[in-house]
């Protein structure tokens, strides 16, 4: 099938722009603050971004989960909003902008991803089984832990690897998992967890190969297959740009294409769906969604609405629809790039290729004189703050938190800050700002020094654990 979507005027001659599909309506003003206000708030902050005031970010790349802007259209819907307890006419436009797109049956809306990953979890999962998926997520796992299954880390190799530039790093090795399932047995397994891109690995895709692959074996052995669709359609994206037989596909076909062969999805609508909160679940099989729809009511809401309001479940569908236009991803990923190519051009090792929400700097790289237990990746999050106001997050040491059984921290191979990119919210001239900001700590990189933490909570510590400057 080929298609006629629209493409910039740079694409249209062949050139390499990107350019935005929209233009501003509205804009928010930032507050830039002096080097001295910035050293007393992240020292407040015991050197963690997630406790710093918004008030005081100049560049917030904190998270793209919440923060992209709406389009008009999107803010006209919230004057829809039908408020009613019971049976939103809201709701059934989200519904059908699913079954549209992605193709689900059943839709049962929650307040955002973790909510719908509380819920699957619980139902899925018997207590001892495995969950076996492409690198873990922190809430994914935290809630499949809490069910009592244990996660299995079965993705390919390259995902560990941030030089490695295989195009589709987010792919099951279907090999470990057949030898997973060959060792436990498959009613051991109590579901294939498939994240479209994978998040911790670098926003890296799952090939549509891998996906057929995958439904195969799952078949073979009575195994459920279960997607987080948060951003799937960014994968999508890179389905359409790299595999064979995609180029001319329009990405919502691809989206709806690869969700077939799934049985159902978990999502945070606060990212590819274009929203500041949200979520949902969705599968294809009616005795299963019966029970979801029954625990929504315990949890979130009426399974009319899960949390949120009318016009949020609005504002979402009509987000779901501008999601998949292939000028929105083109762009989307286009920005991502456009800071990635700066930062390679300049030798500043980040996780190649390039993914589709962030750019993850390498801190191992970055500060080869540090420990991993002396929090590198937070540290540089730290340093760039310091430098210019940029928040950015944690993706290492800390954020892998501890085994629930032995009590030892978990020592990932990848040791990474994220970048991340809200959708439609910041230009190219901010990307130029942050390229020039992260060039300058990496020129004073040799005298930095790292953190040792002071506080950590009990669970998924990186969001309020505290730090200290080590020989300060
Ligand atoms: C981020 C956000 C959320 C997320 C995700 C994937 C692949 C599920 C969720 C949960 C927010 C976040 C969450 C935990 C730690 C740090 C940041 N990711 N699956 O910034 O969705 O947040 O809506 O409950 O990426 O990457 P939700």
């Amino acid at each position: 099938m080929t298609h006629d979507t629209p493409k910039t005027m740079g694409q249209q001659f062949g050139r390499r722009s990107w350019a935005e599909p929209w233009k501003i309506k509205m804009v928010e003003r930032l507050r830039m603050t002096t080097r001295e206000e910035r050293q007393r708030a992240l020292s407040e902050a015991g050197f963690n971004t997630f406790l710093l005031r918004s008030d005081d970010v100049y560049i917030d790349l904190l998270t793209d989960s919440g923060t992209n802007a709406m389009s008009d259209e999107q803010w006209a819907g919230m004057m829809l909003g039908d408020e009613a307890y019971a049976g939103s006419r809201n709701f059934y436009h989200l519904e059908e902008a699913l079954r549209k797109y992605y193709g689900y049956k059943y839709v049962v809306p929650t307040h955002q991803g973790r909510g719908a990953e509380h819920l699957i979890s619980q139902v899925a999962i018997k207590a001892g089984q495995y969950v076996p998926g492409n690198m873990y997520f922190t809430t994914t796992r935290l809630h499949q832990e809490l069910a009592g299954g244990i996660f299995v880390d079965v993705i390919v190799d390259h995902a560990h690897d941030p030089d490695s530039l295989h195009p589709f790093k987010g792919n099951i090795d279907v090999g470990k998992l057949e030898a997973l399932i060959k060792r436990e047995s498959a009613a051991q397994i109590a579901y294939v967890s498939l994240a479209g891109t994978v998040n911790m690995a670098g926003g890296q895709p799952v090939s549509m190969a891998n996906v057929k692959e995958l439904r195969a074996l799952c078949d073979k052995h009575a195994i459920k297959l279960y997607l987080d669709a948060t951003r799937m359609v960014e994968n999508a994206f890179f389905i359409q740009e790299r595999e064979e037989g995609y180029a001319k596909k329009p990405i919502a076909d691809i989206l709806k294409e690869f969700c077939g062969y799934t049985d159902g999805a978990w999502m945070s609508a606060k990212k590819d769906n274009l929203v500041n909160i949200g979520g949902w679940l969705a599968v294809n099989d009616w005795t299963l969604f019966e029970e979801l729809r029954n625990l929504v009511v315990v949890y979130e809401g009426l399974h009319t609405y899960g949390g949120l309001a009318g016009r949020d479940m609005e504002a979402m569908a009509i987000g779901i629809a501008e999601s998949v236009e292939d000028a929105h991803i083109r762009s989307r990923i286009g920005q991502v790039r456009y800071l990635g190519e700066l930062l390679t051009d300049w030798g500043i090792p980040i996780v190649q290729p390039v993914g589709g929400h962030a750019i993850f700097l390498n801190a191992k790289a970055f500060y080869p004189q540090l420990k991993q237990i002396e929090f590198p990746a937070q540290t540089l999050a730290a340093e760039l703050y310091l430098d210019s106001g940029i928040r950015s997050m944690e993706r290492g040491i800390a954020s892998a938190g501890r085994d629930a059984k032995t009590g030892d921290h978990y020592y990932p191979k990848l040791e990474l800050t994220r970048l991340t990119i809200p959708r439609r919210v910041y230009t190219q001239a901010h990307m130029d700002v942050v390229a020039e900001s992260v060039k300058a700590i990496f020129d004073m990189r040799g005298t930095t020094r790292g953190l040792k933490m002071i506080y950590e909570p009990k669970y998924l510590r990186f969001f309020q654990a505290r730090f200290e400057r080590l020989g300060a």
